[in-house]
């Protein structure tokens, strides 16, 4: 379980002048890279994963190997909120969605898939291996097993069979909360929160090689004991992950039918086109969604992360407590988001 208040704190200047930290430590902005390669991915778990991308990156590999890599280590890990040790839908059942996208604008997509450990490689499969972006549920499964995944056992995970038990007891289907601190107000508490933890965590990543090319990734579970068959914005391009190759790239992270309704990393992607920095137009559609939701903005989480092709990167919440990892040649920290809702 990670801990998103373990903030490392980055110093002011690179001590090798390789990054540049606008920021004051842990307070959240834009942070210029000057150099590549650099890989950025969400929540207090992209620390782990950038570490991933860094196998690939560091070794002047290809952005789009690089995002794949990254994101594996948290499927892998025991982690509340993507892979197989997530918790289930309201049915039991772990469901998975991701997607992948590189510098050619290939994209590839699963959803609603079960009993895979890497949903994000069954994506790669789907962009390289078929005329599709997307495949879901017992058709992105079988494509999986065909092309040599594993089918793993349908159980759930030591952590997830008593959390699973324990929303049993009341069984009370409630639109999923995601990553809004837990103050005992609903269901979707997996873990014994309370103590300023959160109840999910995607991880997107983005990341450009040394060639200056960007590639993205996105992997989840989704809202824990959401209804079967649900499905956010992670797996969908231009909503939980969007890149283009002249401009930027960005992910998403949050409630993800509020991420949707608004295209959100396609619209982030398209201001920094028109020529905002990425913080800013994460910040403009996090505002419109704040507009567009209006008292319901006030309840739920939407952060959106981008980098731009000059290297910078940048975020911004709905709420504070959105953190995301950064890693270049010579910096590795967790940054905390600026937010819309200041507590
Ligand atoms: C979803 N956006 O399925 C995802 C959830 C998420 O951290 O990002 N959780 O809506």
């Amino acid at each position: 379980m990670v801990h998103r208040r373990k903030f490392i704190q980055s110093s002011a200047l690179g001590s090798l002048g390789v990054l540049f930290s606008k920021i004051a430590a842990g307070s959240g902005g834009t942070v210029s890279i000057k150099g590549k390669p650099v890989v950025i991915s969400t929540w207090d778990a992209g620390l782990e994963a950038n570490k991933g991308a860094w196998e690939i990156l560091g070794k002047g590999g290809r952005a789009l190997d690089a995002v794949e890599k990254g994101v594996m280590v948290t499927e892998a890990s025991q982690n509340c909120c993507v892979g197989l040790g997530a918790n289930p839908d309201r049915d039991g059942y772990v469901t998975l969605d991701a997607c992948i996208m590189d510098e050619f604008s290939n994209c590839g997509s699963v959803a609603f898939l079960e009993r895979i450990k890497h949903p994000i490689s069954v994506a790669r499969r789907v962009m390289e291996k078929t005329p599709h972006v997307m495949l879901v549920g017992s058709g992105a499964q079988q494509f999986a097993v065909a092309e040599g995944f594993t089918l793993e056992e349908q159980k759930l995970s030591p952590e997830a069979q008593p959390a699973y038990e324990e929303w049993l007891k009341k069984s009370e289907y409630k639109s999923p909360l995601i990553n809004v601190e837990n103050k005992g107000h609903g269901p979707f508490a997996p873990y014994k929160l309370g103590n300023g933890e959160w109840n999910h965590d995607t991880i997107g990543m983005v990341a450009m090689d040394t060639f200056g090319n960007l590639s993205g990734s996105c992997t989840t579970s989704g809202a824990g004991f959401k209804m079967r068959g649900r499905l956010g914005d992670s797996p969908i391009i231009g909503a939980g992950l969007f890149v283009d190759n002249e401009v930027g790239a960005c992910t998403a992270t949050g409630q993800g039918e509020d991420v949707i309704r608004v295209a959100g990393s396609h619209s982030v992607v398209e201001l920094m086109r028109q020529g905002l920095n990425p913080e800013a137009a994460c910040k403009k559609i996090i505002e419109r969604i704040a507009r567009i939701k209006k008292e319901k903005a006030k309840n739920i989480q939407v952060a959106f992360l981008a980098l731009n092709k000059q290297g910078i990167a940048g975020a911004y919440a709905l709420h504070p407590g959105f953190s995301y990892a950064i890693k270049s040649g010579t910096k590795e920290t967790l940054i905390k988001a600026k937010s819309y809702f200041k507590s």
